[in-house]
């Protein structure tokens, strides 16, 4: 038998007989809580806020089924050793990566600005990784996680929309990953820029993958997977 989430665009989206895990980007406090990186962008953090009990929802699911789940966070180490230049320098940021604010060194592995929100903490058997650039395949073991997992689907939740998660998603597309993203479980501080992201996933034929509401998702899984 073969399901499918019939409602994702831009055409139904075929869940495999296993090998299926979520991909929650960088629900970490830097980027959902005032005083960490996202707000010293300029950014009004507040936004994410609204996404984190459909993204708890998307989480129980994958966890009561026992599907897996991969964690990322933005992190450096605290030699800032692999954040190059170039990320380090740009814009004019009132506190740059590593420098000290209220939730420690911004963007630095270990600092409580770095953690995950307490709500999403992963719990044993979910894989957390840190990751120094926006994309979550570059400089990390998430490819050789997912192939020891024999892993070939990716639902994608998480922040930013059209940074970390849309670049992780063409990371993993042109690893030949099918890519679903689920609309609820994701924000921009640009809600237009969330809304453009989504529709250029989906464009030419699902370009980068497929996006499904977070109620589909749910009861796809749960069909595909609960029995
Ligand atoms: N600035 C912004 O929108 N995002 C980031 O810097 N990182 C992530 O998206 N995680």
């Amino acid at each position: 038998m073969t399901y499918q989430i019939e409602t994702a665009r831009p055409y139904a989206y075929t869940l495999p007989k296993s090998g299926i895990a979520l991909v929650i980007i960088d629900m970490q406090r830097d980027f959902c809580e005032p005083g960490g990186f996202g707000e010293s962008l300029g950014n009004n953090v507040d936004l994410l806020q609204k996404i984190v009990p459909d993204v708890v929802a998307l989480l129980a699911c994958f966890r009561e089924l026992g599907l897996s789940v991969f964690h990322t966070r933005e992190a450096h180490k605290t030699d800032l050793s692999d954040c190059p230049d170039a990320k380090l320098k740009r814009g004019n940021a009132k506190l740059k990566i590593g420098d000290v604010g209220p939730m420690g060194r911004v963007l630095i592995d270990g600092e409580s600005g770095n953690e995950i929100i307490p709500e999403l903490l992963p719990i044993a058997g979910e894989i957390e990784l840190s990751k120094p650039g926006k994309g979550a395949f570059y400089n990390t073991d998430l490819e050789a996680l997912l192939k020891l997992q024999g892993i070939s689907h990716l639902v994608f939740a998480g922040v930013t929309t059209e940074v970390c998660v849309q670049t992780t998603m063409r990371e993993a597309n042109d690893r030949g990953y099918e890519c679903l993203l689920v609309d609820e479980a994701t924000e921009s501080y640009f809600p237009e820029f969330k809304q453009a992201t989504i529709d250029m996933i989906v464009a030419q034929g699902g370009i980068v993958g497929w996006v499904a509401s977070l109620e589909d998702t749910i009861a796809g899984l749960g069909e595909a997977y609960g029995h």
